[in-house]
């Protein structure tokens, strides 16, 4: 199906003007009063409870980090403290309406988003589905010092139990909400609709439209909320998130019944700095961050600016976005005007700003001014106000209390194998929902599935090679691995720059886009770090997504939602999160210096990232099904030099059903006995021909192991080879410097250095940029250079003579050149 957006050059060239709309700033005017017709008395008096929880979970721990004591209570709390006092309102004001299926993401400063979310999801929660919750989370580890002795009911327990995780997750306590694996920064509690808090500031902008994305795709109930800092608009995910959260297509193209734009509403938490710099005249140009949303689409994001003191104005504006968002006229935006009384953290002096300012504000405080109203309304008299302000502070004191007594809340145990346990998930997820997926046709009918039906499966056809237009391959290999996942799991999607009517830039997906509707495979905007930001939070919502870049060298522009956010947070949460999401990340070659870079090292150094390599046919296809099948981030490399080549070495070829290869099992691809060359990404077939020209020239047989997988990796086939041989090269396309070669060659010599008769040689890439197509055969190692370098380095091959110098001396020269 393709799209059909006709452009007319008379429409395009005509004259015009662009016409804003106004953007309301602090419009809210209503009276605690007029009020009284929306709130009840109970609500009024939640939000003062609520705002008064925060205001004594922050003030506790503002003494605890620079007094160390508070009320008697010695505690030494090591890590990061970033308080929100001063913004109490905003948080309460942004979490009241919210039901546990609106989920909201944050950033560092989040305690109090945290505290509001769970307080407000308490209310919502019946009592019986908040014990379930409770006994269940960790196995009741939160629960079980909170029981005893409690006399109160459900919901006052339930208080409790969200105080007492979120202060043991600060203060890495196995009782805390993500068993202390994510600490202050980042805690979270998904049960009350809490997601990650991010601490690479912005970071959730990328991440939280995916998981719009996924409440969209799977018709799931509720809105998604980003807060952001002020200072953090000026972040390039953040941009980029919103870019992919207006995009048009989910009104233009994607099917109605959907519900149109996408249900999240970006909250800018504004307190007007970020450490000490101040967007508004300093770092920023536009004034009012409402008007940001006038640039990203033609409703400005109906943005508007929020009195974020007044928890009523901040209620109000929710409530008639959440319409908007109903109405799938997202997304939204809202400039809520806040202060942040305290320092950025407790070791803040504050010197970037005047004791005036902060007193101003302090007098302005939300709570005084809330109360006081409260007063004057005569809603209450002060003392109902006092009792529920006494009472909450005293929750707060208690569970603090025991958030710091070593028994009820301790912490793993130094030895312990936890977090090793938690990197990855290690699970199998066939489905991620029950419903049918949704594909437009058969797949019997797709032109792709017949045109591959043709093809050749095997490295023979009557006895000789296959003809590249005739052979079934890499490409195909990873086609039909995705049309089967697709076919099973309805909430798998795909996304990434030209892959719906492109096909993929190479073609991967070509065939995809007749088979399934928008929703599940899409064009993403260039927009590197929104595209794998948002497979983050679409995965973080219970989905399986496949992301793509088109070339490695763009990994830089999601360098951050790669190496911190889809490899950690699965390990942060503690391992209640699971992470299904392919990267598929192409390599490319001919395109010079920037297009043509294998940066695989980048992610095998990054700590819970499953990174893979395939190159053969057969080897894609089953390392594409067990990357679809797993729970756990995989960074999927293709190689576009070999996209088009068939199976050399499956003798059986390449089976037509489902199979999976595990991730991290070498493959041995030839076997030998004299020496062991170990490849990772297409410098196979350059080995291949190097092992011929050793067989066939100097009697030498070479064993060839395709690594397939540089993390996980399973040693022993290497070990075996090694031990038998006793002499191995290393050999691949990155660069030397660094490459991923370089690791396992330096674990072998660990492992096997008694066995071994020279040490591991790597041959890569020249440590120079990629050059032009016509020079590739200086940079890439070539076959010449893998027996040149077995020759000088490991084993004299009788008369070879040397057309390269490969050499330790040129090695060292190299070296000390950085070239
Ligand atoms: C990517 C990134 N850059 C810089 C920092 C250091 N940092 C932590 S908080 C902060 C200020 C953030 O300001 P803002 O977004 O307004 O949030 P606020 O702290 O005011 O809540 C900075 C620069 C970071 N954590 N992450
Ligand atoms: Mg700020």
């Amino acid at each position: 199906m393709p799209k059909s957006i006709p452009l007319d050059p008379e429409t395009l060239l005509a004259e015009g003007v662009i016409r804003f709309s106004d953007i309301p700033v602090n419009t809210y005017k209503r009276t605690i009063d007029e009020e009284r017709s929306v709130f009840s008395p109970e609500d009024f008096l939640a939000i003062w409870q609520d705002m008064s929880a925060i205001r004594e979970f922050e003030t506790i721990l503002t003494e605890i980090k620079t007094k160390r004591l508070y009320k008697g209570v010695a505690y030494d709390h090591m890590g990061p403290a970033h308080l929100s006092l001063g913004q109490e309102a905003s948080a309460v004001g942004m979490a009241f309406l919210l039901t546990p299926d609106d989920h909201i993401y944050g950033s560092h400063r989040s305690h109090g988003e945290i505290l509001a979310k769970g307080l407000s999801a308490i209310r919502k929660i019946d009592d019986q589905a908040l014990l379930d919750i409770m006994r269940a989370y960790l196995g009741g580890a939160i629960l079980r010092p909170l029981e005893k002795g409690h006399r109160g009911s459900v919901k006052e327990l339930a208080v409790k139990f969200l105080i007492f995780g979120a202060y043991s997750e600060l203060f890495a306590k196995e009782t805390g909400f993500n068993r202390g694996m994510g600490g202050s920064m980042h805690a979270f509690f998904t049960p009350f609709g809490s997601y990650p808090n991010n601490a690479i500031v912005g970071g959730s902008g990328s991440i939280a439209p995916g998981a719009a994305l996924f409440k969209r795709v799977n018709r799931r109930p509720g809105i998604i909320v980003v807060n952001i800092g002020d200072a953090s608009f000026g972040c390039g995910p953040v941009w980029e998130g919103l870019t992919f959260a207006s995009m048009d297509q989910f009104r233009n193209l994607w099917d109605k019944d959907l519900g149109g734009g996408l249900p999240i509403l970006f909250n800018c938490m504004n307190n007007h700095y970020g450490m000490g710099g101040q967007p508004l005249g300093e770092t920023m140009g536009c004034q009012f961050i409402a008007r940001i949303g006038a640039g990203v689409n033609v409703e400005q994001m109906h943005a508007e600016r929020i009195n974020g003191y007044d928890p009523l104005a901040v209620i109000d504006a929710f409530r008639r976005k959440m319409k908007v968002l109903a109405e799938g006229k997202g997304p939204v935006l809202l400039d809520v005007v806040t202060y942040r009384i305290s320092g950025h953290s407790p070791s803040d002096a504050s010197s970037y700003r005047t004791k005036e300012e902060i007193e101003k504000w302090q007098k302005a405080d939300s709570l005084l001014s809330f109360k006081d109203r409260l007063l004057k309304a005569r809603v209450f008299p002060a003392s109902t106000l006092d009792d529920t302000r006494a009472g909450i502070e005293s929750v707060v004191f208690e569970m603090f209390r025991l958030a710091t007594d070593p028994d009820a809340a301790p912490r793993i145990a130094l030895d312990s194998e936890l977090i090793g346990q938690v990197m990855f998930s290690n699970g199998r997820l066939d489905k991620g929902d029950d419903r049918a997926p949704e594909l437009l046709q058969d797949w019997s009918q797709n032109p792709r599935v017949q045109q591959i039906k043709g093809k050749v499966r095997t490295p023979l056809i009557d006895g000789k090679p296959v003809p590249k237009m005739k052979a079934f391959n890499v490409r195909d290999g990873i086609f039909e691995a995705l049309a089967h996942r697709f076919s099973i799991d309805p909430t798998m999607v795909a996304f990434g720059e030209e892959n719906r009517d492109w096909g993929g830039a190479f073609a991967v997906y070509r065939g995809l886009t007749e088979a399934l509707p928008y929703h599940r495979l899409f064009n993403g905007p260039i927009s590197e770090a929104g595209i794998v930001g948002a497979s983050v939070g679409y995965a973080l919502e219970g989905g399986r997504a496949v992301a793509e870049l088109m070339y490695a060298d763009f990994m830089g522009r999601a360098g951050d939602e790669i190496f911190n956010q889809l490899s950690k947070w699965q390990a942060m949460s503690g391992g209640l999160l699971r992470l299904p999401v392919v990267l598929r990340i192409s390599v490319g070659s001919k395109y010079g210096a920037q297009h043509s870079q294998d940066w695989a090292a980048m992610v095998h150094h990054i700590p819970g990232l499953k990174v893979v390599y395939p190159v053969t046919p057969y080897d894609a296809k089953g390392m594409m099904n067990a990357a679809l099948a797993g729970t756990d981030p995989v960074v999927f490399f293709e190689s576009q030099r070999i996209y088009d080549y068939g199976e050399m070495f499956e003798e059986a070829g390449v089976p037509e059903g489902y199979y999976e290869i595990p991730l991290g099992e070498p493959s041995i691809k030839r076997a030998g006995t004299d020496l062991t060359i170990i490849t990772f990404g297409p410098a196979l077939y350059t080995a291949l021909a190097a092992a011929k020209t050793l067989e066939a020239q100097y009697g030498i047989s070479a064993e060839l192991i395709d690594l397939r997988s540089a993390n996980p990796l399973n040693f022993e086939p290497l070990l075996a080879s090694v031990r038998k041989t006793g002499k191995v090269l290393l050999t691949c396309e990155a660069v030397e410097r660094g490459c991923v070669m370089q690791s396992i060659a330096a674990n072998l010599t660990q492992l096997a250095f008694d066995a071994l008769d020279a040490p591991p040689v790597v041959i890569g890439s020249r440590n120079w940029i990629t050059p032009a197509a016509e020079l590739e055969s200086m940079f890439f190692p070539q076959a010449q250079w893998l027996l040149d370098a077995i020759h000088e380095r490991i084993l004299p091959l009788g008369d070879h003579e040397p057309a390269t110098n490969q050499t330790n001396g040129e090695l060292a020269r190299r070296l000390r050149l950085g070239i």
